[in-house]
């Protein structure tokens, strides 16, 4: 394997004395130049479906911590408003979309074979990037999972508890299944057309899958996410696939196996050597520094690091925050994780 991008190693099962690293959110506003960009765009949505300054953000943290991995610059919620939702953001407080709760709703929906009219500056983007990115750089691309998408379409906005997709899902199970359904198909198009694009990489985020209990994390979190895998790889032999169960605790256990991806992503509330011991023992693992770290900096910062290494170190690793870091995080510190991780 020698000669192949270091995160292309780890996700085919390289243990390395110096794991590869990067950031969920890393192209974000704790960046000076993420802002300048944003503010040149307009707004967030204009700059993911930009594909010059997308391309631009997404180079920028490569520029300035170079990064072993650079994710495409988009946005979980552009797949809805490809099937024809309404979005919109409203600033400081989050996405905004026109909600599914009945048939009706649903119908209004367009069919996945439309939704590339929308989403063909994303593909764009990725284009660029693959030209433009350091050779030793690999780049990720990605989609939300089914189920945290749909919590986003039922309610039309974040929620603490994703309430109203749990009270769909009860009361009306065949229409919220149907809406899963539609999110699979349109998310496998989706992500087949970065990898045609020259995504070396996709990631799927659920970052709701915690708050699926039993049966239903199975079927809702699960499932969906052994279905979109197994389309991918069939249609594009080889192509890695990380997943991300937010939140899935002892449900991480298996969860590679379970769903063919090659590397699972762990949040920061599962303990490190707990992992390497029960989730690693099945292969690549993503994570899992604390993204407040980022913002505190200092002797725990590093201490905390150098204990997800080493707890890590005997298989393969992917160095990453538990989830994205935040807008407050102070760029030095970004730094201080990288330099400590490399320190070997
Ligand atoms: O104001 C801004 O500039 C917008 C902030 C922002 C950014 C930087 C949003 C709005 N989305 C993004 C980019 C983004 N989103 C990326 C780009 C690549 C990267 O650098 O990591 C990715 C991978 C996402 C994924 C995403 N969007 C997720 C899954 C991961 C996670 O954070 O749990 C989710 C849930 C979203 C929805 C979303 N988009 C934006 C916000 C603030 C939210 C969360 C809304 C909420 O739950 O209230």
């Amino acid at each position: 394997m020698a000669g192949q991008k270091k995160l292309l190693r780890a996700l085919a099962g390289e243990k390395q004395d110096v794991p590869p690293i990067w950031m969920m959110r890393q192209a974000g506003r704790y960046l000076p130049e993420y802002r300048a960009t944003r503010a040149e765009a307009g707004d967030f949505l204009k700059l993911c479906y930009n594909p010059d300054l997308a391309a631009e953000v997404t180079l920028q943290p490569i520029r300035r911590y170079g990064f072993d991995a650079a994710i495409l610059f988009a946005d979980i919620l552009l797949v809805p408003q490809a099937l024809g939702a309404d979005l919109w953001f409203v600033t400081g407080e989050g996405p905004r979309l026109s909600t599914i709760t009945t048939e009706a709703d649903f119908a209004k929906l367009g069919p996945v074979a439309d939704i590339h009219e929308t989403l063909n500056p994303i593909y764009e983007t990725v284009r660029i990037l693959s030209r433009e990115l350091p050779s030793e750089t690999t780049l990720i691309g990605f989609a939300g999972a089914p189920w945290t998408v749909a919590t986003y379409m039922i309610a039309g906005r974040g929620t603490p508890d994703q309430g109203p997709a749990h009270a769909l899902r009860e009361e009306n199970t065949a229409l919220f299944e149907a809406l899963l359904a539609r999110i699979t198909e349109a998310t496998i198009e989706y992500l087949s057309c970065q990898i045609e694009a020259g995504a070396e990489v996709v990631k799927i985020f659920d970052s709701w899958a915690g708050s699926l209990q039993g049966e239903a994390f199975e079927k809702y979190a699960l499932e969906p996410c052994r279905q979109i895998t197994a389309a991918l790889k069939a249609r594009h032999p080889g192509i890695p696939v990380i997943g991300f169960p937010r939140e899935a605790g002892e449900k991480y256990v298996g969860f590679a196996k379970a769903t063919g991806i090659d590397c699972v992503a762990l949040d920061n509330s599962v303990d490190p050597e707990w992992a390497a011991a029960h989730v690693q023992v099945d292969g690549c693992v993503q994570g899992n520094l604390a993204s407040r770290h980022m913002v505190t900096g200092g002797q725990e910062l590093v201490d905390e690091t150098r204990r997800i290494v080493a707890a890590f170190r005997n298989g393969p690793h992917i160095f990453n925050l538990g989830h994205g870091i935040t807008p407050d995080a102070d760029p030095d510190n970004v730094q201080l994780m990288i330099d400590t991780v490399r320190e070997g």
